[in-house]
């Protein structure tokens, strides 16, 4: 009995030490340095624009790509999008209202997701926010013409989804994350989408986009192909195709809050169309650096979201030490173009100050660009927003987004977006 007590405390104790506690404390952050983005993988100097562009930022883009969130393996047979519906009477007659439905089509296979467009009528052309939503189109506005997505959700009790499938009772649950009338009167728009229709999100790689590209017997991506953090990220690419192209759009600003955060940040470092960046406590895998090994850590996401990040990234599962790159080189690949990176005080997982570091050593790409980032290590008081091209808050309360976000990032937009 007693060596079976021993045996079972001795097998719990060892769980706690291949999983690793959750670390929340401050001063048990182990020691690490972090790659310096001004010195290449070989050991180079790097002090031009043209050197950051033409070697640096291009082999840590390469890094992060096919070591962390995967390569996406080629390219689509064909792109169409379709007008599917278009109001000049949404919100009380303040915007234009437009659907548009995308479709990718390869190997005789085929996706189609939706973008929702709210569009500011008083001005011709408006930047827009571009954003994933979490359970579908219906969910961040009250505007009954909008179509329940058809797609696989996630179940969610308080939603009293059970089946995987969307119902009228989930339109409007998400809209105080998306502050779409402050918006409209300040002459921004929203586009948005639901991820699931790009890649539902669980670990199975049989439906969403990857099955386009596989070829015959294959059932998952290579080791070094892409994860669904990719897939978000290459949907948001192809919305910009559209949204590049549509007369009433001037800008557009890739956002997204938590693991659709860390898909915005991906977008905007693989896509350079994007004029701006927010993450919205994207935390691990996002804007939080992963040597800190505070909150969540590459080991526990890649152990509950194996399908997050390329087979690749395992490799780094408790042993940040040995990853050649960090979240800062990550966030340098959108230089010059602006990005915010925003945390909340009680959201601890995602690493607050993490996040901010990361943005903090992430600047010194803005400067040899001559743009003003963040310069200070000194974290800030929450509640006092830090704006330059790269700007930086922490806010009251928990992880989510609430309209003191986008607050700030339509202050930040207005100063400095082109
Ligand atoms: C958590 C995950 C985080 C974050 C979050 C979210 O469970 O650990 O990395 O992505 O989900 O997306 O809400």
């Amino acid at each position: 009995m007693k060596i079976q007590i021993t045996l079972v405390l001795l097998f719990i104790s060892c769980m706690g030490f291949a999983q690793g506690n959750t670390n929340y404390d401050e001063t048990q952050v182990p020691k690490f340095t972090l790659p310096d983005l001004m010195t290449s993988f070989s050991g180079n100097p790097i002090t031009t624009e043209k050197e950051w562009e033409e070697n640096r930022r291009y082999e840590i883009l390469q890094f992060f790509e096919k070591q962390v969130y995967g390569k996406v393996p080629g390219r689509l047979d064909e792109y169409s999008y379709k007008l599917i519906e278009e109001n000049n009477k949404a919100y009380n007659g303040k915007a234009r209202r437009k659907q548009v439905a995308i479709t990718l089509k390869k190997n005789k296979k085929s996706v189609t997701y939706n973008i929702l467009i709210y569009l500011p009528k008083k001005n011709p052309t408006a930047p827009v926010f571009l954003g994933y939503n979490f359970y579908g189109n219906h969910t961040v506005t009250n505007d009954p013409e909008v179509p329940i997505t058809k797609a696989w959700v996630a179940n969610n009790e308080a939603f009293g989804i059970t089946d995987h499938k969307a119902s009228e009772r989930t339109r409007g649950i998400r809209t105080h994350r998306w502050a779409i009338e402050k918006m409209l009167d300040n002459g921004f728009g929203l586009a948005t989408i639901y991820y699931g229709e790009v890649d539902p999100d669980k670990n199975d790689f049989s439906d969403g986009v990857h099955p386009l590209f596989y070829r015959e017997e294959q059932t998952q991506p290579k080791t070094n192909e892409w994860g669904s953090i990719s897939a978000w990220a290459f949907g948001l690419s192809k919305a910009m195709d559209y949204l590049e192209n549509d007369a009433n759009i001037s800008n557009v600003i890739v956002f997204g809050h938590s693991r659709l955060g860390k898909a915005a940040l991906w977008a905007g470092a693989t896509d350079k169309r994007f004029a701006g960046v927010i993450s919205n406590n994207s935390g691990c895998g996002g804007a939080a650096l992963s040597k800190r090994r505070f909150g969540e850590t590459v080991e526990k996401i890649n152990t509950s979201f194996p399908h997050w990040f390329a087979d690749s990234f395992k490799k780094y599962n408790n042993n940040e030490r040995t990853l050649p790159v960090d979240q800062h080189q990550l966030l340098a690949l959108i230089a010059p173009r602006p990005l915010y990176v925003a945390s909340a005080a009680e959201d601890t997982w995602a690493d607050p100050r993490g996040e901010f570091l990361s943005a903090h050593y992430a600047s010194s790409v803005y400067k040899l660009y001559g743009k003003s980032g963040i310069d200070t290590a000194d974290f800030p008081e929450v509640n006092k927003p830090v704006q330059h091209t790269v700007a930086y808050h922490i806010r009251t309360g928990k992880h989510d987004v609430t309209d003191y976000d986008w607050e700030q990032y339509m202050t930040w937009a207005k100063t400095f977006l082109p």
